[in-house]
């Protein structure tokens, strides 16, 4: 970070040397060792500043000239708290809750009193009224929400009771706080007392106690109950194997394993082709897929599709359209311009993959889509598209793929030259592939989101199919997602912008 080119500043070293508008920080002796100062020169300017830094190490306190890691207070003058909050996020600051921001008559105050005042009332309170808008939605498709977490802290305590309520099938619960982490996971700024989330919308009382007990002691003992459950801890990793779901999990539970390995050993269990499946590649599988490893299955999943359908559209869809680094599958939606119904293309990919033994694992569905039926009401449930769930075997180093070069993090010396990463393909019909790429971009809570407004605020049905007008009785259509939004009336939301 370099806070004096950001700032507009002259470097003081030069201006030490010249005009001698400040003392070098070390001509003063520092008082006050557990207070560190930043002033901002935005809206101060640059005289005003210097004034106030020179005046405070005169009086003992230690004053930085650049916004360093170990300040910790940061004093401004006409600044609102969004302003700062967005001048930090300009400076690359990922935890602006670490700083008090304050305004600059505390340190007026400090400087009358000759030592550090009690610094509360004198921080710049954050309201939602900057966020733009009178209010914010419920939906999170009407909330620009980037991978900017500025919650983080919080948003991973609610995302573990949500998991956990999602375990004991307590839908109300689970909801509840995926709805609470998508708000925080959207604010400009990191919640520092519990007033700072008063009039945003699914902030009910649970979760303000849960705010509370984080903002106070780091920690809520509510999650940590959690986390330190068996039951959570077991379900948590038996849903971690490919293949394994919540029914399978618990049964496993009530048979008392409670490691993978107490699982694997038992000879009377019958597992399924999948599970099987992601116990052999376990490992790969858990460590995220990266983006260069999803760039390097683009290039093999285009160059291979493209081989039997030349005119074929291959698009990177998921976390990773969403400007993800990291996930735990690299999904692709595929599509022929023109063309209505391709069923042939999966199978002769897989075919062609398996000849250079690139699959490890692969279930093919085909498509279910019957032509006349209504977007489906169910929220979550899978869509009609044919589409290939597949353990790809996926080459380190550099290798030579049709007429591409893919180059992936090297094999170390001996070992293994490939990773196992879970592929997702989707095929659908060129008429619908806005709305299968709307609902395959996510995230989750974006796509139930788009739905429930779709329903509740517009009489409309979406799907990954088809939006339909109830009110008219009509098939919207739609060739891109630019369309579809503007058919619900939403301003477009980018994909980077639907991390809700
Ligand atoms: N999707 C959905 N509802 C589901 C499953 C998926 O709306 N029940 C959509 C949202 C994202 C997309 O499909 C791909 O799903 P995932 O791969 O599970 O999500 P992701 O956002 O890509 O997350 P990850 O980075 O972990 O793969
Ligand atoms: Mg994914």
């Amino acid at each position: 970070m370099n806070m004096i080119r950001a700032t507009g500043l002259i470097p003081m070293r030069k201006k030490w040397k010249g005009t001698q508008l400040s003392a070098p920080v070390s001509s003063y002796k520092i008082q006050f060792n557990d207070i560190i100062i930043f002033i901002v020169e935005k809206k101060m300017g640059m005289s005003r500043r210097t004034f106030l830094m020179d005046l405070a190490r005169r009086k003992g306190f230690r004053v930085e000239n650049e916004l360093s890691d170990s300040v910790t207070h940061i004093v401004t003058e006409n600044n609102s708290c969004a302003e700062i909050l967005k001048w930090l996020q300009a400076q690359k600051v990922e935890d602006s809750a670490r700083f008090r921001i304050l305004d600059v008559s505390w340190l007026t105050a400090c400087l009358e009193a000759g030592r550090p005042v009690d610094s509360e009332k004198y921080r710049l309170v954050m309201d939602t009224s900057v966020l733009g808008t009178d209010s914010v939605s419920q939906y999170a498709c009407q909330r620009r929400t980037t991978l900017n977490n500025y919650n983080k802290k919080f948003t991973d305590a609610f995302e573990v009771l949500a998991e956990n309520y999602e375990f004991r099938e307590d839908e109300g619960h689970c909801l509840a706080f995926r709805r609470a982490a998508s708000v925080l996971k959207f604010l400009p700024f990191a919640v520092v007392r519990v007033s700072d989330v008063e009039g945003l919308p699914w902030m009910g009382e649970q979760v303000k106690a849960i705010i509370e007990d984080i903002i106070e002691d780091g920690e809520s003992p509510r999650v940590n109950a959690v986390l330190n459950s068996e039951n959570y801890r077991s379900i948590k990793l038996f849903t971690s194997v490919f293949g394994v779901g919540l029914k399978t999990s618990e049964k496993w539970y009530r048979m008392g394993f409670r490691t993978l390995e107490e699982v694997k050993c038992d000879k009377n269990l019958k597992l399924t082709r999948m599970q099987r499946a992601g116990f052999l590649h376990y490992e790969d599988l858990v460590s995220c897929v990266s983006k260069a490893e999803a760039d390097a299955a683009s290039l093999i999943v285009k160059e291979s599709v493209q081989r039997f359908s030349p005119s074929a559209l291959v698009t990177l869809t998921g976390g990773f359209r969403r400007g993800k680094k990291a996930g735990h599958d690299v999904d692709f939606l595929i599509t022929v311009p023109g063309s209505s119904q391709e069923d042939e293309l999966l199978h002769l990919v897989i075919d062609f993959w398996k000849k250079q033994g690139l699959v490890l694992y692969y279930d093919l569905i085909e498509s279910t889509f019957e032509k006349k039926k209504l977007p489906s009401k169910k929220v979550d449930g899978l869509d009609n598209f044919q589409k290939c769930f597949i353990i790809l075997k996926l080459p380190k180093g550099k290798v030579d793929f049709g007429n591409s070069v893919i180059s992936v993090a090297s094999a170390e010396g001996g070992k293994k030259d490939w990773k196992a990463i879970r592929v997702d393909l989707v095929v659908s019909p060129f008429e619908q592939y806005a709305f299968a790429l709307l609902g395959w971009s996510g995230s989750r809570q974006f796509e139930r989101d788009l739905r429930r407004y779709a329903t509740h605020e517009k009489k409309m049905m979406l799907d990954n199919h088809a939006l339909y007008d109830k009110t008219k009785k009509i098939f919207l259509k739609a060739a891109s997602e630019e369309e579809i939004f503007a058919h619900l009336g939403l301003d477009y939301i980018e994909p980077w912008e639907r991390n809700a």
